[in-house]
């Protein structure tokens, strides 16, 4: 059996026009992290971060999977040696739309959670969601409660951490795709794996500031690195 666990970040969306986290300047579609990807900031200012998640969840219309996305849906649906999951830290929905283009659901975790989904505020139930979030949006599970973005901000809880670490510790291939490695605990993942024996590849336009982790770096843009890889793997099946 050679399971593969594959972590993707901000890079493998850029090639789609999706705006990274960390660039040069540190701002974030111009604002700081804190004021609008925290707990904190959305209490202090419901209108601003819904309007942050607003923006980024209409630009999804205007946008789609690029040939890395693809090329990971092509090895889901035709890898047999083992099973193969994809943890995105990427809220956007291009890993969803190029599993369905191959026609195979599942075998996808948004760790960081979803732009288009929303969570109600009192149950905690979350929903499908692609229009705008006010500050008053009536929750359909609560008539006396409000929807929030269906994101993990910092200082929250990522998701389906227990499935994550299981399929870390059965992985022998883990592959990090596209991410900076500065966002715990996702920036942890590769240690569990080796532990666990995996090989561990980082495909990225730089190294990453826990490179020195891993057994193998593929410098280059994720639409070039990834389908070669994914086709060497294939190949060699
Ligand atoms: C938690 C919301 C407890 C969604 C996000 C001190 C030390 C260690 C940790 C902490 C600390 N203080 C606080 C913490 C915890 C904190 C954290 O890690 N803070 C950091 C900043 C220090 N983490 C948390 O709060 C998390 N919760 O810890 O709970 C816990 C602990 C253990 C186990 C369980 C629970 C919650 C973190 C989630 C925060 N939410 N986003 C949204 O709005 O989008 S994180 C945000 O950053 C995004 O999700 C994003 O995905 C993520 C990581 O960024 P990257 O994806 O890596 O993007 P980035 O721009 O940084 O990098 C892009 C990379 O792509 C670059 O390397 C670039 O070179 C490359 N690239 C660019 N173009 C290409 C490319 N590669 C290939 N091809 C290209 N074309």
């Amino acid at each position: 059996m050679k399971n593969i666990v594959i972590l993707t970040g901000a890079g493998i969306s850029a090639e789609s026009g999706l705006q990274t986290f960390r660039a040069a300047d540190g701002l974030w579609h111009g604002h700081k992290i804190d004021d609008v990807a925290t707990p904190e900031a959305y209490a202090r200012d419901p209108n601003l971060v819904n309007e942050f998640y607003n923006a980024r969840r209409r630009q999804l219309s205007e946008v789609k999977p690029n040939e890395a996305h693809l090329a990971l849906a092509k090895l889901v649906k035709n890898w047999h040696r083992g099973e193969v999951l994809i943890v995105t830290q990427n809220v956007d929905d291009l890993h969803d739309r190029a599993a369905k283009e191959y026609g195979v659901p599942g075998h996808l975790i948004h760790l960081h959670g979803e732009l288009l989904k929303a969570r109600c505020t009192k149950t905690n139930f979350p929903t499908e969601w692609h229009g705008d979030i006010l500050p008053d949006t009536v929750s359909p599970f609560d008539k006396t409660a409000t929807l929030r973005p269906h994101i993990v901000w910092f200082g929250e809880m990522p998701f389906d951490m227990d499935e994550i670490y299981k399929a870390l510790l059965k992985s022998s291939l883990f592959l990090s795709i596209g991410t900076s490695g500065n966002v715990h605990p996702a920036s942890s993942f590769v240690e569990i794996a080796k532990r666990s024996g995996a090989h561990t590849v980082e495909f990225n336009i730089e190294p990453s500031v826990g490179n020195s982790l891993f057994d193998e770096t593929r410098i280059g843009k994720a639409t070039e690195t990834v389908p070669a890889y994914v086709d060497e793997l294939l190949r060699n099946e």
